[in-house]
């Protein structure tokens, strides 16, 4: 189907068709090590390229502003009920297009301009949308960050305790972009609790390992919950919130429609229900344990080839390699590692002294190579060919690129 499909587009837009083809062939032939990324099954891709894209539906189920809405009222209604009985959630909002702008809808819910929100800095972990000052969360808040520990790399709750009885925020942000390890998002909300804040959690990094048990999950202990579908969640490209808090739902709709957006996008508002019923079948948990192993195998083993974690290791998806030690940074690393056909992403470490361009880490995840089919064993090979690149690129790039190809092959994507 996946090939006759861009042979269809190649046809009749070859300059379009051509890039996707060549895209197609690049995800078949790299190793997929960027934590936020995946591969969808093949029931998500189609219906994300349905004629639902076709349909106007401002408002929600049994209240649009449109006529000709049955049929996608009937697919929103399944994608909510799936993520309400796969989270436990009593409220959920499908229509938000990405993960930043769900937040942005709890910001505008929680929030007014000008309040102080307390969030987790980027550097250390966090996400734009967490209070960079390029960023609408930046420029309408006052943002107070808080940050990991310097001697373990975890968050400091002590530090998170004290800056919100110092700042007294409005809203509290948990949830991360760059940290391996559990959130504690009891502790945050006792923390909210007693200064009385908001607690938001923005689950998109680990949003399929809490609907699988193997992350706790916010739902007892959060006032909104965003989150993306696409990462260990692997569904299509977009957002969706939660709620328990019977009292902000209403809210909430308002702010994503009309307060953030126009129309939904329904065609992937169905790729969603199709994701969220892929991960209530028990195959699911089994995959994100999956990623789990591989994780810890992927960062046991560059351990043993003398690499530094920040904070020692990994409880989830990912880690953050920290490259001082190799005399490299994480820009060359990636570049590197394309050029041996190994994706990752160049990410700041804690306290770094290199900018965001340059930076002395990079960041590894393991949902993409788990969804192909990797295993302890061949994470362990991953391990060993990351080393090599950074230790003797020269002499082993043809073995390097040899041996991805193999692995690549064993695991076909898309067949
Ligand atoms: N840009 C995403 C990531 O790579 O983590 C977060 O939204």
């Amino acid at each position: 189907m996946i090939r006759e499909m861009m042979a269809l587009i190649s046809k009749n837009d070859p300059a379009v068709g051509k890039v996707i083809e060549r895209e197609f062939a690049r995800q078949r032939r790299n190793i997929e090590l960027i934590a936020s990324e995946n591969f969808v099954s093949e029931t998500v891709l189609m219906t994300a390229g349905t004629i639902l894209t076709n349909k106007y539906a401002e408002g929600y189920p049994g209240r649009r502003y449109y006529g000709g809405c049955e049929e996608v009222d009937v697919v929103e209604e399944i994608a909510i009920t799936r993520a309400k009985e796969l989270f436990g959630a009593e409220f959920v909002n499908v229509q938000p297009h990405s993960g930043a702008s769900a937040n942005y809808v709890a910001y505008m819910v929680l929030c007014q301009p000008g309040d102080t929100v307390l969030a987790m800095k980027l550097d250390h972990g966090g996400h734009l949308t967490h209070g960079s000052t390029a960023n609408f969360s930046g420029k309408y808040y006052n943002i107070v960050s808080y940050g990991v520990t310097p001697d373990t790399n975890l968050i400091d709750y002590d530090e998170v305790l004290k800056l919100a009885k110092e700042s007294k925020p409005k809203m509290i942000v948990a949830g991360a972009s760059a940290y391996p390890r559990v959130i504690d998002f009891k502790k945050f909300s006792e923390i909210a609790h007693e200064v009385g804040a908001y607690l938001m959690v923005d689950l998109a990094h680990i949003c399929g390992l809490v609907a699988a048990g193997e992350h706790p999950s916010p739902m007892p202990y959060a006032d909104i919950v965003t989150s993306t579908t696409h990462k260990t969640m692997r569904g299509p490209r977009a957002g969706f919130i939660m709620t328990n808090d019977e009292s902000l739902a209403k809210k909430i709709n308002s702010a994503v429609f009309p307060g953030a957006q126009g129309g939904p996008l329904m065609h992937i508002i169905a790729a969603k229900a199709v994701a969220f019923g892929e991960a209530l079948r028990p195959e699911f948990k089994e995959y994100q344990r999956q990623i789990r192993k591989n994780a810890v195998a992927l960062a046991d083993s560059l351990v043993q080839y003398g690499f530094d974690l920040v904070s020692g290791g990994t409880d989830n998806h990912m880690m953050l390699v920290d490259l001082r030690k190799f005399g490299t940074t994480g820009r060359d690393m990636e570049r590197l590692l394309d050029l041996v056909h190994i994706t990752v992403n160049k990410n700041k470490i804690p306290n770094d002294p290199q900018v965001a361009s340059v930076t002395s880490g990079i960041r590894l995840g393991t949902p993409a190579v788990t969804t192909r089919g990797f295993r302890e064993n061949d994470m362990k090979k991953v391990a060993e060919l990351i080393y090599l690149t950074a230790s003797a690129y020269e002499s082993n790039a043809d073995y390097i690129r040899a041996e991805v190809n193999k692995l690549c092959e064993m695991y076909p994507l898309y067949d």
